[in-house]
């Protein structure tokens, strides 16, 4: 926790917590460590078609444009050591990615790479006070580059967002001062006090205010007391039912006074008043919330039968199937092709998503996470993260091979640059191919029996947002299926649990523990997908599955009606939202506009609730008060938006400072204009976009103690081929086994068989009959067969053979050695770094 320290200026909407365990990674210049296998190291280098021009910034790129932007903003008096936000400094650089024209014309046509351009977010004083201001900087630099104010990317009209605060250290002194002068009644009724020379002391306490702050011209804002939690920063399960209301009106946090107290359902005017209610004999305690062993997120010690093995495994002893460009984080697997990148905000990226030689996505990625809770308690009552604020790339720590993902994947550092330095999370992404226990296809007949293994392709990354740790990931199945699944695990944010049965804790959560109740929220959590299914001019629509009521002459005379069902199709017209539909009723499907496959049937791809553990979430509170037009993508499942240039995200990081006016408003975007295309009067070309939410109405239970578990927080959305190609293309890569039970007679044989009597055949040369030679061919060694009466196992796609060496290291990754961080930079939900910039002490 921060000492206590300046004052600080603090206006609407602000987080914070912290508690900040400062940096840091190591020795970024190492050689990765070999993990996995022999097979692996020996791998082929592979070069992408095309290069990245989506990629992050290199580290000389941005040393670049700081260097540059120091002359070409010399008005703004830059300073690279900046003490407040009273001084004017580069706080961030990251890639301003090309527009989809430039970048297509270069990806897909013969033009050169688009320009590129670096995205510079300065933190400038201004007349009323500090503001976060975006310019685009030309690359690379040279005399003729120059900087120009970002604005076509937000709605507001600005490039600029004002900053509440000079310096948010002022808050947690408030903090601080708040429990200091309520010591003896923290001593009674929880039986600890604050130390403030220690403020992270185990028998400490820890008081901050809850994110979002009350409007009331100014700024009001509830603080409560914390404990800090021994092992594992289990703080978000240590509420202690304290609760300070406070005027933060003034410029000067030594100015801020203290409104109310509330604890145990009563509000206390003033301290006074507090002591007063406990020194009566009908005062009521609530349970206290102490920490202990029911917060340890482990148990090293219990021996349950079966413990004293370990579980199976996957191994990949013959190396990987995909080919991976490193430099330009390009990735090829069966068919499937797509560009990774990454952004401190929103983590990782897909571009230019490709099956078959057709794109499918121009971009998928995530755009924000949002946290909304319920509760009867000042805290609970108003809580609510917008992660992508305090980063949800910059948060992507590394990942530990052998259990975040197998000993083989294969794994990707990721930088990012703020304050004139170049940060890197090593191993921080990571990409596999896994075969899952269940098949993706199988079938008997009455002489054979054949199954196809269900192989897919993971890109999987960890975002650990203060209390939670969200697992990102897009995976690749082989016939053409692309999923984008989010799981969350970690401390749940739980509410004090005061015992109080005329209080409505019922309504909110569940009872945890002797002092904690779960607190209700919802995870949205809204990703983009840029679809451009076989080309860009596309068509939604949803196609239902309706009863209907119809007669049939074949059916007369006697059925006069039949009940049955049928498909009616209902295109998307223009700009809107739409929900799962119950009983998943209708498919909503993005068609080309033109490109038909074999059969005359559009070509498609559909959107479709994934894996997991429901369909996924939209926001269930209507017009937050805490949100307002922040985050208005949250409030239902799916929008289907013209794509533009000039939106090309659905949030931004700052929309946490002024949800009332954000920089990017969705309602701006989602604003019902036609998606009719190919009409006269607009040069509208049909290219859409989507914006998905995933998630899940979040009720934790005594389950989600001591952490929420991965396998029941996970939801996806799928993009599922629909008539994309004329069958099903998992068949010419997928690996499996046909067991040919008996090889001759009416059905049963070898594809090609049935029927195909005509003997020798096959010493016609002409071409064509190629296909009938192979048929004869299977069908007379499927005789042959026959005779012997031995089933016979035929295989497609390679098989393991004998004489594979695995060390323990394919099973058991040698740990922590094959780590490279030794201290994460993980915050308690700490401003320091956010959005908004960081303290300066
Ligand atoms: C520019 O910055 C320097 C050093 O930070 C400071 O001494 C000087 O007063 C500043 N000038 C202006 C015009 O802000
Ligand atoms: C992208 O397109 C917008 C709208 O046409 C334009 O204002 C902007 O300058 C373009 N950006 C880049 C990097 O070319
Ligand atoms: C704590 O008490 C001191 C001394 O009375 C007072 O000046 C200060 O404002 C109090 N702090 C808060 C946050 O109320
Ligand atoms: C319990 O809470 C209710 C309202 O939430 C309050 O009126 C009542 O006084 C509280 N009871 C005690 C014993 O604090
Ligand atoms: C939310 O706002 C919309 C539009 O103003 C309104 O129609 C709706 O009734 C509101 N819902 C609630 C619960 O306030
Ligand atoms: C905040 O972040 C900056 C930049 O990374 C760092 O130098 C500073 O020490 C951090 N402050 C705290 C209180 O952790
Ligand atoms: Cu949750």
């Amino acid at each position: 926790m921060a000492t206590i320290s300046r004052p600080a200026y603090v206006l609407s909407a602000i987080l914070v917590f912290a508690i900040l365990t400062f940096i840091l990674l190591p020795n970024f210049n190492a050689e990765p460590p070999s993990l996995g296998t022999q097979a692996k190291k020996g791998r082929k280098e592979y070069t992408a078609p095309k290069q990245n021009v989506f990629a992050e910034l290199t580290a000389k790129e941005a040393e670049d444009v700081n260097e540059f932007l120091f002359e070409d903003l010399a008005h703004l008096n830059l300073t690279k050591t900046p003490k407040s936000n009273r001084d004017n400094f580069v706080f961030y650089l990251e890639t301003l990615r090309p527009n989809k024209t430039d970048a297509l014309a270069y990806l897909h046509g013969s033009s050169e790479p688009p320009q590129r351009w670096a995205k510079a977010i300065l933190s400038e004083y201004r007349d009323d006070g500090p503001y976060m201001a975006h310019y685009m900087v030309s690359l690379p630099i040279t005399s003729k580059s120059k900087t120009l104010p970002l604005t076509y990317v937000f709605n507001s009209g600005s490039n600029a967002v004002r900053i509440p605060t000079l310096d948010f250290d002022g808050l947690f002194g408030v903090g601080q001062s708040i429990a200091a002068n309520i010591s003896d009644i923290t001593l009674e009724l929880l039986g600890a006090e604050i130390n403030l020379e220690k403020p992270e002391a185990p028998d400490g306490l820890l008081c901050w205010p809850r994110p979002a702050g009350i409007e009331r011209g100014g700024q009001v804002m509830w603080f409560q007391i914390f404990k800090p939690g021994i092992a594992s920063g289990a703080r978000t399960l240590l509420p202690q039912g304290i609760y300070a209301k406070v005027d933060a009106n003034s410029l000067f946090a030594e100015e801020w006074t203290v409104e109310e107290y509330y604890y145990n359902g009563q509000l206390y005017d003033t301290a006074d008043d507090f002591r007063a209610a406990i020194k009566k004999s009908d005062f009521v305690r609530a349970p206290r919330n102490d920490d202990g062993p029911w917060t340890a997120t482990e148990d090293f010690d219990s021996q349950p039968d079966g413990r004293e093995l370990p579980p199976p495994v996957s191994v990949q002893p013959y190396g990987p199937r995909y080919k991976l460009d490193r430099k330009q984080q390009f990735v090829s697997w069966f068919g499937f092709e797509f560009f990774i990148t990454t952004a401190q905000a929103t983590g990782v990226s897909l571009f230019d998503v490709k099956f078959k030689g057709e794109r499918v996505v121009y971009e998928l990625g995530l755009q924000e996470a949002l946290s909304h809770y319920a509760g009867d308690d000042p805290v609970q009552g108003g809580l609510e993260f917008l992660d992508t604020f305090l980063g949800m790339g910059k948060l992507m720590f590394e990942l530990i091979p052998g259990y975040d993902c197998p000993a083989y994947a294969d794994f990707l550092d990721v930088q990012w640059h703020q304050l004139y330095e170049t940060n890197t999370l090593p191993n921080s992404i990571c990409l596999f191919e896994y075969t899952s226990d269940s098949l993706l296809s199988r079938h008997t007949a009455q002489y054979s029996v054949t199954t196809s293994r269900n192989t897919y392709l993971t890109l999987r990354s960890t975002s650990t947002v203060g209390n939670y740790d969200y697992t990102v990931e897009y995976i690749f199945y082989l016939d053409g299926t692309l999923e984008v699944k989010v799981r969350a695990s970690g401390f749940i944010f739980g509410a004090f649990y005061s015992a109080n049965s005329s209080k409505t804790e019922d309504l909110y959560g569940h009872h945890v523990n002797e002092g904690l109740a779960s607190s209700m929220h919802d995870h949205v959590i809204n990703f983009k997908a840029d679809m451009d299914v076989a080309g860009t001019a596309n068509d939604m629509v949803r196609l239902a599955i309706e009863p209907m009521t119809k007669s049939y002459p074949w059916d007369l005379p006697e059925i006069k009606q039949r009940n049955t069902m049928r498909l009616v199709e209902y295109p998307v017209t223009e700009e809107t939202f739409l929900d799962w539909p119950r009983n998943g009723g209708e498919m909503y499907i993005v068609y080309n506009s033109e490109e038909k496959n074999s059969w005359g049937e559009r070509k498609g791809y559909r959107v479709v609730p994934g894996t997991g553990i429901a369909s996924p979430p939209h926001l269930t509170i209507e017009n937050s008060t805490t949100l307002g037009d922040g985050a208005r993508w949250a409030e239902h499942d799916l929008w289907v938006l013209r794509r533009k240039d000039t939106e090309p995200r659905s949030a931004d990081p700052l929309n946490y400072f002024n949800p009332h006016d954000p920089i990017i408003d969705f309602t701006k975007m989602a604003n019902h204009e036609s998606l009719q295309h190919g009409e006269e009067d607009d040069d509208y070309d049909g290219d859409l976009t989507l914006y998905l939410n995933v998630g899940s109405h979040h009720v934790p239970h005594s389950g989600d103690i001591p952490n929420t578990l991965m396998h029941t927080s996970a939801s996806s959305v799928m993009f599922i081929p629909h008539n994309f190609l004329d069958r099903d293309a998992s068949r010419e890569s997928v690996q499996g086994v046909r067991l040919q039970l008996k090889g001759n007679g009416a059905s049963g044989g070898f594809p090609g068989d049935i029927g195909d009597t005509r003997p020798g055949g096959d010493d016609d040369d002409d071409d064509n009959n190629e296909d009938l030679k192979a048929r004869l061919r299977r069908r007379r060694r499927a005789t042959a067969l026959d005779k012997e009466r031995r089933p016979e196992a035929k295989y497609f796609g390679a098989t393991y053979e004998e004489g594979m060496k695995l060390g323990v290291e394919e099973f058991e990754p040698v740990l922590p050695q094959q780590y490279r961080s030794y201290e994460n930079r993980v915050t308690d939900l700490g401003f320091n770094g956010s959005a908004a910039g960081v303290w300066f002490k």
